[in-house]
């Protein structure tokens, strides 16, 4: 059946189009670099969002009713994903994420959500053979259900880490299946409220053990998708393990992990851990740790995950600067983790915020590619650190230098002149890249 009558496939027409349901910016077959767009930018959409949510919030029941809502269990997950399908291929994406339950419902027992899981996966890979779509990556959810109160692995109940382990190896298994370029780790509720009655000593090595059974695991059956971490600071709880891109690096070296995993940067998750997104793609890139974006935005005036639609174009520029110094980013791509507001309740609002978001980060890689062309930042980085190309610079970098002969240079230099930074002048060329390149 079709359930977006309403719309038909979402086509480039340019910066000078009106049609609401056009890409303005996006268009997919365009050579940047040597690139196509879609070839840079790999859009996924995000299946809980997209497919699942209603408009709930803390204070008010649903307000997106969507013609497949009508169904209940297994019913509702076919045509959910009969929908999404339709929905990608009139959006022309290139690929899709989601969580086992978002495209599966539990069953009673673990058996039973397993068999349900493995009916709906032989029918999406159906689905896939005939679509151009591709799983960018899937995940477990191992955070709505009461049984992970206390977190997965990091729960204080042994009986619940075995129940996630069993989790992440069916969803490794489906991975594998549908052919996933990712599988992602977010930790939901591994954290804690108080320490008070934690054990983060023993929680946080339960979660070393748990990845390396999960690369063991991935080893053995053979699924060479890449192993993502996606860093939150709080919220469900008050401090996550996986804060920011630094310490989820110090986690990883600290148990042996780095070789197998890169990081999954959402640009409201850096906000809210006190970051620019720019900062955590830049940290990732920096240790060669970028591997994929949840691409959507926080509201600056509220201080939780709002999720909301990328459409800052400084924020998406400055995003697509760092992906494009990465050299792309290999078999991550640009997923949007993104929901459309609760007053937005109709279908093609769907479309609408998708195209805004594709537009978004369309425009950012335009300009972002533009800026690298000219060298603007590059050249001036560039002359900023040029003390450290020759003399004492060269000495402190080569490690010649040391204590006693930097004391003797400086004894000798103590008339030290700087340069500016040109904080002001530099935001003002980008700002001439914006509105102009
Ligand atoms: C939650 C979040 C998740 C992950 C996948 O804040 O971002 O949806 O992306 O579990
Ligand atoms: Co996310």
């Amino acid at each position: 059946m079709v359930y977006f009558s309403d719309v038909n496939k979402i086509t480039f027409e340019g910066k000078a189009s009106t049609n609401p349901l056009a890409f303005k910016y996006y268009n997919p077959t365009q050579k940047i670099g040597d690139k196509t767009m879609e070839e840079h930018l790999r859009f996924a959409v995000a299946y809980w969002h997209t497919f699942t949510a209603n408009g709930t919030d803390p204070f008010g029941t649903p307000t997106m009713f969507r013609s497949w809502d009508r169904l209940k269990g297994m019913d509702l997950a076919k045509a959910r994903l009969e929908a999404a399908f339709e929905f990608f291929e009139k959006l022309d994406v290139p690929y899709f994420c989601f969580h086992d339950v978002d495209i599966s419902p539990e069953g009673d027992t673990l058996r039973e959500t397993n068999k349900n899981l493995d009916e709906i996966i032989g029918l999406t890979k159906e689905y896939m053979k005939t679509s151009k779509v591709k799983l960018l990556w899937n995940t477990a959810n191992m955070f709505s259900h009461p049984r992970f109160l206390h977190g997965a692995a990091t729960s204080s109940n042994a009986d619940v880490f075995a129940y996630s382990a069993a989790k992440v190896k069916k969803g490794l298994e489906v991975a594998k299946e549908l052919g996933a370029e990712n599988y992602v780790f977010w930790g939901g509720r591994e954290g804690y409220e108080t320490l008070l009655n934690t054990d983060m000593g023993l929680e946080l090595d339960n979660l070393g053990r748990f990845m390396h059974m999960a690369v063991d695991y991935a080893k053995e059956i053979g699924f060479d998708g890449q192993f993502l971490i996606e860093p939150k600071p709080k919220e469900p709880t008050t401090h996550q393990y996986d804060t920011d891109v630094a310490t989820g690096l110090a986690f990883l070296h600290k148990y042996g992990l780095t070789e197998h995993f890169k990081f999954n940067i959402e640009a409201n998750h850096a906000t809210l851990a006190g970051h620019t997104f720019q900062h955590e793609l830049h940290t990732a890139r920096i240790n060669g740790m970028l591997g994929s974006v949840d691409a959507n935005q926080g509201d600056p005036l509220l201080g939780w995950d709002t999720d909301e639609f990328p459409t800052d174009l400084y924020s998406t520029t400055l995003a697509m600067y760092e992906i494009l110094k990465n050299g792309g980013l290999g078999k991550g791509g640009l997923n949007f983790d993104a929901k459309v507001r609760r007053p937005s309740f109709e279908d093609a609002d769907l479309f609408y915020a998708h195209i805004a978001g594709m537009d978004a980060f369309a425009r950012g890689l335009q300009v972002a590619h533009k800026l690298l062309e000219d060298g603007v930042l590059e050249n001036f980085i560039d002359d900023r650190y040029s003390s450290f190309k020759e003399g004492i610079g060269a000495d402190i970098v080569s490690g010649k230098a040391d204590f006693h002969s930097l004391e003797a240079y400086a004894l000798e230099n103590d008339q030290i002149t700087n340069k500016s930074g040109r904080t002001e002048l530099l935001k003002a060329t980008l700002n001439q890249y914006l509105i102009e390149a």
